[in-house]
């Protein structure tokens, strides 16, 4: 048995975890309560550089899995959709980005509403944005929200924390103790690029993407806080070992810079940080995140302004970092997980990424510091969520009104 974790165990879990014979495109079952509309069956994906079947080594005979490897059922049905996390119970709790924050029975499509959810600034890209637990919610019960709010100057991206208390009967329940933890300064008109894409990672730290405002070069001046993924303690103060602490002022809250507009953020197995950026006309990005290291934007990126201004490369500024990989044409990616469970072998330490523009699942595999995209799952909608389920499920919401929640199970014979 090779040693957990390695390639070669990899490998041979994904060889052992399927029979031989490829099952048939199946759509399973919805709940009593979904809408009646059928599920499109997921096309075979047709991106010409994915069509390689996953790698096979060892004396086993290589075998095919089902293209794709999943079947959907819609458990709900909801309002612009943004993000999702669950609960220990295995309820879902799903944000609204119009304003509302939703508790959703996953066991039989039952939604109801969590009170106490600050007001946001909906419209364009803003809203009500991310929801994670705290790592110790099971005894603090901490739950964090991003959303965008309007101010002095403008409206920005802020983030808040609420103890939430669940109805004893019923499905609902409500956040109390609310407290704003961060917000991006300064505030600027428009309604792009907020970012607010929340992670926990070791010791509590919380990590926040920080778009940059569509107003680009704040990206790059420590001044502010617009263009960066931002780390601070569970309780918004900001840790002593932070690359910029010593500068104080938001400097201190920065873990790197020159960021666009993240809109994905997860850690993988072996506690790296990830986060994939929308790049401009092209050029989407994803980034192994290290502390202080600069990105570029917006002076290098793989793609160009929209109206077509070319924009240098990310190889001819070497003190910047080029990404892990890039996409060009663009797959404007949306949400974000790296796939730990056991429901789907042949997925693990995968990423996952939501697309919007090319209406897809995106599923990623890394090596070493690098990454590529391995398979692209056509999906017919925006995909604006991606989320990994307690049983291993993975989990997507659609974007925008009349949004699918969707549950991806393996396509099993
Ligand atoms: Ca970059």
């Amino acid at each position: 048995m090779p040693a957990a974790g390695s390639e070669a165990a990899r490998k041979a879990a994904e060889s052992e975890a399927w029979p031989a014979t490829a099952a048939p495109l199946a759509q399973s079952a919805a709940p009593a309560s979904a809408p009646p509309t059928a599920d499109a069956p997921v096309q075979a994906a047709a991106t010409p550089q994915n069509t390689t079947p996953p790698p096979m080594a060892g004396p086993a005979p290589a075998r095919r899995l089902p293209d794709p490897p999943f079947v959907m059922a819609t458990v709900a049905t909801l309002n612009e959709p943004w993000a999702m996390t669950f609960l220990p119970d295995g309820r879902l709790l799903v944000t609204l980005k119009p304003g509302q924050l939703r508790l959703v029975n996953v066991a039989n499509g039952q939604v109801g509403t969590i009170a106490g959810v600050p007001s946001v600034a909906y419209g364009g890209q803003g809203g009500l944005g991310d929801v994670v637990l705290h790592p110790q919610f099971a005894s603090n019960r901490y739950v964090y929200l991003s959303y965008a709010e309007s101010g002095s100057g403008g409206v920005g991206a802020a983030v808040a924390r609420g103890r939430l208390t669940l109805d004893a009967s019923g499905n609902g329940g409500s956040l109390t103790d609310v407290q704003v933890l961060w917000r991006q300064m300064p505030k600027v008109g428009g309604n792009g690029h907020f970012s607010h894409r929340l992670a926990f990672g070791a010791d509590n730290r919380l990590f926040i993407t920080s778009g940059d405002r569509q107003v680009m070069t704040p990206a790059q001046d420590l001044g502010s806080n617009l263009g960066k993924i931002i780390r601070l303690n569970d309780d918004g103060s900001v840790p002593t070992d932070n690359p910029y602490a010593s500068q104080g002022g938001l400097a201190a809250q920065v873990w790197t810079w020159g960021h666009r507009n993240p809109l994905g953020i997860a850690f993988d197995s072996i506690g790296r940080l990830w986060s994939h950026e929308m790049g401009p006309a092209h050029g989407d990005e994803l980034n192994l995140i290290e502390r202080g290291t600069n990105y570029g934007w917006p002076l290098v990126s793989e793609g160009n302004h929209y109206d077509g201004t070319p924009i240098p490369s990310h190889n001819t500024r070497p003190e910047f970092r080029a990404p892990a990989t890039y996409w060009v044409p663009t797959i404007a990616p949306a949400g974000f997980v790296i796939y730990s469970g056991d429901m789907f072998p042949y997925f693990k330490r995968d990423g996952f990424i939501g697309g919007l523009a090319s209406q897809a699942l995106i599923q990623v595999r890394f090596e070493g510091n690098t990454a590529r995209e391995f398979k692209r799952y056509p999906m017919t909608r925006r995909i604006r969520e991606v989320e990994q389920g307690p049983d291993g499920a993975l989990w997507l919401l659609e974007d925008g009104g009349n949004s699918r929640l969707l549950k991806l199970t393996p396509a099993l014979p």
